[in-house]
C-alpha cells in the first residue's frame, strides 16, 4: 500500500512535469516445459510460461517500465529474452542476447530484466540463446499509445499472431541441419502454420466497426502471405512505427515483422469470412509432400452461419510492397552517411563439411566473454575491434553519425534482417546483387532515394537481390544485426555493432551499471565476463584463445565434392562398403577424377571412412538440394 502511494505521488510528480503517466508492469515469469499440440497432428513438449502457453502477452504503456522477473525452469537448459524491436536506449544490457549482452540464464536460476518503454506498438519477445524460441519461447509485446494519431479511427484491437511450427524440438533439428550429411545447408521445413498458435480460430467482430489488428509474425523460418476473404484493409504501422494509411488485401509478413492494420467490418452479419496466412514455400528447398502450407482463422460475424474452407488462390500473390510506405511523422531521409558497410550475403561449406552463412566471408561464432562485458572492461581498447574476436564480426561506430548499410545478397534465398537498438530508413531495395546496381543511376541522379524513406526493424532482401537502409548511431549498445531465420543465426548469418563504446562505459560502467544477477549468471557457468572476446585480461590485444569458425575446406573443394564426401561418411556410418552415387551421374573428366582423389585423400585422413567406389546411378532421385544455389542436382537423403 504505502509503495503504490508513493509511486502514486512519484506518478503525480510525472504527469506534472511530463504529462506523462509512468507506471511500473511487472511480470513474474517461470519459464518451463508443458505439452501441446497446437496443430492438432503432433504432441509434443514446448517452452511455456507459468503453466501457461500459448505465452502471456505483454502489455506496457509508452513511458512504463517494465519489469520481468525469469525464473528458469527448463531443467536442463538455459534461456533469455529478447524484447524485439525495443531501442533498449540505455540499457543494452537488457537486450537479452546471450554472449552479446549477458550470458544465458542457466537452469534452476533467476534473472530480472527492467526497461523503460518509448515506443509505442506491436513488437514480440523470445528467447535469444541456442536457436530455441521456436520451442515456444516467443510472444507478442504491445506498446500501447495515449498520443496514437489514428485512435479516432478504429473501435477495438485485436493481436494476431502466426508462426511456423516443427514437430520435433529444435536441438536436434539444428544439429542435423548444421552438419556434414546437410552440406548444400538446406532448412528444415516446417510441419504446419499456426495462427494464435492454433488453427481455425474463431475470432468474434462486430458488424461497422473498425478493429486494429496487429498481426505478429514469431515464425523460426516462413514468411506468410496474409490476407483476409473479401476484404481489404488499411495500413498504419510497420515494425512499430506509424505509417500513412495505405489500403492493401494483401500483406507479406516475414518472420519476426509486425504489420498494424485498419480492417472496417461489413455491415451484415451472414456470413462469416477466411483468414488466411499462407507460408512462402519458396522459402523451402524441398516441399514434403502432404506439407499444408496453410492456416485459417475466421472472422466470426455470426456464429450460427458456416465456416467456409479457404478459396485456393492460383498465383495470385501479391502482396503490398512495403517499401512503397511512408512515415506518418515525415521523418527525412538521413544525411550523406559518415559511415557506408557494403555487406555481401554467401552460403559456404567450411572444413567441417556443413553449410555456413557469412556476411562479407565471416561466419559468426559467439565469444567466450560476452560483447557488452568486453566493452565494460576494456578502456580506450573498446573502439579497437580487434579484442572482440574477428567471429564476431564486430563494427565499431561513432556516436551521433549516419550509418548506411548495403547489403548484397549472392543467396537465391529470401532472408529477413534484423537490427536490434533501432529501426531503420529504407532507402532502396532492389532485384540485383553485383554490387554495382544502380550506383550511376544515384550518382548522376536519375534515380533518388525517397524524402521520407519508410522505417522498420526487419526488412526482406529478395533472391540475388540487394537493399541499401541508414539510421543513427545515437543508442549506445552493442546491437546485433542479423537475419531472423533462426536456421541462419544458427549458421552464423549475424554481425555485432558496438555502438559509441566510450559513451556505453559512461552510461553502465561503474556501480550503477550492470546488476549483480547478471554476473552470477556467468558465475554459475563458470563464464568469463572480463577482458578480450577470450577473456584475457592483461593484454587485450592478445587473441589467444578465441572462439573462432571451422576451417576453410582444403583446396580444389566444391559443393559437389562435399555432396560426394557426405554419402561416403553417410556410407561408412552406415558400414556400406559401395557408395551409391544419386543424381550426379558418372565422373568422367580429368577435373572429376582428381576432385574424387582429394575427397577420398581427405575422407582417409580424417578417418572418416574407407571409400572403396563410386558407382554411377540413375538421375532423378529424391532432389532436396538447393539447386539454384550450387548448380547440381543433390540428393542428400540417404536410406
Ligand atoms: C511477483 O513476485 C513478487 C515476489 O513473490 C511479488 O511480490 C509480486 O507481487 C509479484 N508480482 C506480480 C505482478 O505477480
Ligand atoms: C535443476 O533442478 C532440477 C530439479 O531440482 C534438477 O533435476 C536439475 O538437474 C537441475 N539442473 C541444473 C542444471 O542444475
Ligand atoms: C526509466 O525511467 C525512470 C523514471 O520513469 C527513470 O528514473 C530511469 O532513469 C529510467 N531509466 C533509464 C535507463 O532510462
Ligand atoms: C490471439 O492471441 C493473442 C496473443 O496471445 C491474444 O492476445 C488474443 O486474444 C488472441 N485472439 C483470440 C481471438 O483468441
Ligand atoms: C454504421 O455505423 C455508423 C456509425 O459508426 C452509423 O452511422 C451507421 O448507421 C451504421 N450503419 C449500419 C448499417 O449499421
Ligand atoms: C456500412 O454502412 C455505412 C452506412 O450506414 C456505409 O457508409 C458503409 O460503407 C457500409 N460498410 C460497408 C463495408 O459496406
Ligand atoms: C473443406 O476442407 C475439408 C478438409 O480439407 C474437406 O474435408 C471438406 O470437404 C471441405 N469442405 C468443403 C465444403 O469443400
Ligand atoms: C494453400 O493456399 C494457397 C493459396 O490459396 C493455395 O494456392 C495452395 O494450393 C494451398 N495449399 C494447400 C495444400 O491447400
Ligand atoms: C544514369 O545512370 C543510369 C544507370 O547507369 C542510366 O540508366 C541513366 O540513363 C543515366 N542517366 C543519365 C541522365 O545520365
Ligand atoms: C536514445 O536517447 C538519446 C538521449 O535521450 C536520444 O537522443 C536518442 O535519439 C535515443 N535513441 C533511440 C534509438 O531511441
Ligand atoms: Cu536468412
Amino acid at each position: 500500500m504505502a509503495l503504490t502511494l508513493l509511486r502514486q505521488l512519484a506518478l503525480a510528480t510525472t504527469l506534472l512535469t511530463t504529462a506523462v503517466i509512468a507506471d511500473v508492469r511487472e511480470y513474474n515469469f517461470t519459464v518451463g516445459w508443458v505439452d501441446r499440440n497446437p496443430d492438432g497432428f503432433h504432441e509434443r513438449r514446448v517452452m511455456g510460461i507459468n503453466g501457461q502457453w500459448p505465452i502471456p502477452t505483454i502489455f506496457a504503456t509508452v513511458g512504463d517500465q517494465v519489469v520481468v522477473n525469469l525464473k528458469n525452469e527448463l531443467g536442463d537448459r538455459p534461456c533469455s529474452l529478447h524484447f524485439h524491436g525495443l531501442y533498449m536506449n540505455g540499457t543494452t544490457h537488457m537486450d537479452g542476447v546471450a554472449q552479446s549482452t549477458q550470458c544465458p540464464i542457466p537452469a534452476n536460476s533467476s534473472f530480472t530484466y527492467s526497461f523503460n518503454v518509448t515506443q509505442p506498438g506491436t513488437y514480440w519477445y523470445h528467447s535469444h540463446v541456442d536457436g530455441q524460441y521456436p520451442d515456444g519461447l516467443r510472444g507478442p509485446l504491445i506498446v500501447h499509445d495515449p498520443e496514437n494519431p489514428y485512435a479516432d479511427q478504429y473501435d477495438e484491437e485485436l493481436v494476431v499472431t502466426l508462426s511456423d511450427w516443427y514437430h520435433d524440438e529444435m536441438p536436434g533439428l539444428i544439429s542435423s541441419f548444421l552438419s556434414v550429411t546437410n552440406p548444400t545447408g538446406a532448412e528444415p521445413v516446417p510441419d504446419s502454420a499456426l495462427m494464435n498458435d492454433t488453427q481455425n480460430l474463431k475470432i468474434p467482430v462486430q458488424p461497422n466497426k473498425t478493429y486494429f489488428i496487429r498481426v505478429v509474425n514469431m515464425a523460426a523460418f516462413a514468411a506468410q502471405y496474409f490476407w483476409i476473404e473479401d476484404h481489404s484493409f488499411r495500413i498504419i504501422e510497420l515494425d512499430g512505427i506509424y505509417h500513412k494509411p495505405t489500403e492493401a488485401s494483401m500483406i507479406y509478413v516475414t518472420a519476426a515483422q509486425r504489420y498494424g492494420i485498419l480492417l472496417t467490418t461489413k455491415n451484415d452479419t451472414d456470413k462469416n469470412f477466411p483468414i488466411v496466412g499462407s507460408m512462402d514455400q519458396d522459402l523451402f528447398d524441398a516441399v514434403p509432400d502432404g506439407l499444408n502450407p496453410n492456416v485459417t482463422s475466421y472472422l466470426m460475424y455470426n456464429s450460427a452461419a458456416p465456416f467456409p474452407n479457404a478459396t485456393i488462390l492460383e498465383d495470385a500473390f501479391e502482396p503490398l510492397d512495403d517499401a512503397t510506405l511512408e512515415p506518418t511523422d515525415e521523418l527525412a531521409l538521413y544525411e550523406d552517411p559518415a559511415i557506408s558497410y557494403t555487406i555481401d550475403v554467401k552460403m559456404d561449406n567450411l572444413g567441417d563439411g556443413a553449410n555456413y552463412a557469412f556476411f562479407n566471408d565471416v561466419t559468426f561464432v559467439r565469444p567466450k566473454v560476452p560483447t557488452l562485458y568486453t566493452v565494460l572492461t576494456s578502456g580506450d581498447l573498446a573502439t579497437d575491434a580487434t579484442i572482440y574476436g574477428v567471429n564476431t564480426h564486430p563494427l565499431v561506430l561513432s556516436h551521433n553519425q549516419v550509418v548506411e548499410i548495403v547489403l548484397n545478397n549472392h543467396d537465391p534465398g529470401k532472408h529477413p534482417f534484423h537490427l536490434h537498438g533501432h529501426a531503420f530508413q529504407v532507402l532502396t531495395r532492389g532485384d540485383d546483387d553485383s554490387g554495382d546496381w544502380d550506383v550511376e543511376a544515384f550518382r548522376n541522379g536519375s534515380v533518388k532515394y525517397p524524402t521520407t524513406p519508410m522505417r522498420r526493424d526487419t526488412l526482406l532482401v529478395r533472391p540475388n537481390g540487394h537493399f541499401v537502409i541508414r539510421f543513427r548511431s545515437d543508442n549506445p549498445g552493442v546491437w546485433l544485426f542479423h537475419c531472423h531465420i533462426e536456421w541462419h543465426v544458427d549458421s552464423g548469418l549475424i554481425l555485432t555493432f558496438i555502438e559509441a563504446p566510450l559513451q556505453l562505459q559512461q552510461q553502465l560502467g561503474g556501480e550503477n551499471g550492470i546488476p549483480e544477477d547478471h554476473f552470477d549468471a556467468c558465475r554459475a557457468q563458470d563464464m568469463p565476463f572480463q577482458g578480450n572476446a577470450a577473456g584475457n585480461t592483461v593484454d587485450l590485444l592478445d587473441t589467444t584463445g578465441f572462439n573462432v569458425s571451422p576451417a576453410l575446406l582444403p583446396d580444389g573443394f566444391t559443393p559437389r565434392g562435399i555432396v560426394a564426401l557426405t554419402f561416403s561418411i553417410v556410407a561408412g556410418l552406415l558400414g556400406v562398403g559401395v557408395i551409391v552415387w544419386y543424381g550426379l551421374g558418372e565422373i568422367s573428366t580429368i577435373e572429376q577424377q582428381k576432385e574424387q582423389q582429394k575427397i577420398n585423400t581427405f575422407a582417409k585422413e580424417t578417418g572418416v571412412v574407407e571409400v572403396t567406389g563410386v558407382d554411377a546411378a540413375p538421375a532423378g532421385h529424391a532432389v532436396a538440394g538447393r539447386e539454384k544455389d550450387v548448380g547440381y542436382t543433390a540428393a542428400n537423403e540417404v536410406k
